[in-house]
């Protein structure tokens, strides 16, 4: 048998919608997780592609994941609300975009917070779609507190991403999207699944000392990216995508969970940012002036962020197909009876 296989994108598509609805989601909780996990997968984000079906399935069967419509509202003039309602975040987040990005293009910045939601996803796809109204775009969620803080040993802080996108004319947006701990916790069960070492600085076992045993890192701490900054930035993310919008903090997650592994539950919280209105009138020339910044990053040999993931695209689109490993393909075969 061969360790991978390759799968056309419909293929790839068809096999994520009925995992899901043959797994109790609604068509369009289906629809909204199965463009994001193929966004993933198509841009070899392993951690939060097809492999992320075996995580909102064991959600889904652990009676932990509803199939509410979101129900958005104007909350003010700069605030959007998404309450999900005990289900995945995309279907909420694909209603409340529209108006968040109205409202940014009115009045110049604008807030979307998406609550009371279970959160498996990457947020660069998010982000991206902002970018694509000609909006900036930053986003911000907590996750389960999995991450210690710097100086300590035990998990606080979820593994906290942050994504930012700034749009380019004739180009792919500027993207980054990354988690606050050094690692994804997703990448530390790809690194377990494949039984290999993870590096040093990921993760402290459950006596507070360095591991590269990836069973052992997930039953202690994973550590945050920068040490001292890492934290900082998450213990930020926490109260951003927390407090201030009314929800859970990834400790509060973690206990809601009640040891049952399921998808984080918690807020997220999305800002979109008109570069017209900020601009001042001068968009061609300040655009132009971010350009420059682009130019002298990749003049010298460095690569923007998000640069893999767009060769990784432009692979998958030009061929036509995905792979993934032949194991994880029996497990999501296996998940639909
Ligand atoms: P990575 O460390 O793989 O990548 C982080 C960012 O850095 C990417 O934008 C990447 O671009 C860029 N990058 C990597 N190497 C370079 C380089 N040499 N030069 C310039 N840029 C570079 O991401 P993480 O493992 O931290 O996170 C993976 C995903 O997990 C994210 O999409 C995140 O949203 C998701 N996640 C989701 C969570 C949730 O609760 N929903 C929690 C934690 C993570 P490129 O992709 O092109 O390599
Ligand atoms: O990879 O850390 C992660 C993660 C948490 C929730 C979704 N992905």
């Amino acid at each position: 048998m061969t360790d991978t296989v390759t799968l056309t994108l419909d293929e790839a598509q068809a096999l994520s919608l009925r995992t899901l609805t043959g797994n109790g989601f609604s068509e369009a909780h289906a629809q909204a997780i199965t463009a994001t996990i193929m966004a993933g997968q198509r841009d070899e984000c392993h951690s939060h592609g097809l492999y992320r079906l075996l995580v909102c399935v064991a959600t889904r069967k652990a009676g932990k994941v509803s199939n509410a419509e979101p129900v958005i509202t104007d909350a003010a003039p700069g605030l959007v609300r998404a309450d999900a309602q005990g289900a995945y975040s995309l279907l909420a987040l694909e209603r409340g975009l529209p108006l968040l990005a109205q409202k940014a293009r009115a009045q110049g910045i604008a807030a979307l917070a998406i609550n009371h939601c279970y959160h498996f996803s990457a947020l660069w796809p998010e982000v991206e779609a902002i970018a694509a109204e000609g909006l900036v775009a930053l986003a911000l969620t907590p996750s389960h507190a999995w991450v210690a803080p710097y100086g300590g040993t035990k998990g606080v802080f979820g593994t906290n991403p942050l994504a930012f996108a700034w749009p380019r004319p004739d180009n792919n947006p500027f993207v980054f999207d990354f988690a606050t701990s050094a690692a994804a916790r997703g990448e530390i069960e790809l690194h377990r699944r494949a039984g290999k070492p993870i590096p040093e600085g990921w993760a402290v076992d459950a006596e507070g000392n360095p591991t590269t045993d990836a069973e052992a890192g997930m039953a202690g701490a994973m550590l945050t990216f920068g040490g001292h900054k890492g934290s900082a930035l998450s213990a930020m993310i926490e109260l951003m995508a927390g407090p201030l919008i009314g929800d859970f903090l990834s400790l509060e997650s973690y206990v809601y969970d009640a040891g049952q592994g399921a998808t984080p539950y918690h807020g997220e919280l999305l800002l979109a940012i008109n570069p017209e209105t900020f601009m001042g009138g001068n968009v061609a020339h300040h655009a132009g002036r971010a350009e420059a910044l682009f130019d002298a990053i990749v003049g010298q040999g460095a690569r923007l962020p998000s640069q893999r993931r767009y060769e990784a695209r432009a692979r998958s689109l030009a061929s036509g197909t995905v792979s993934i490993p032949a194991r994880l393909h029996q497990d999501i075969l296996a998940l639909t009876p």
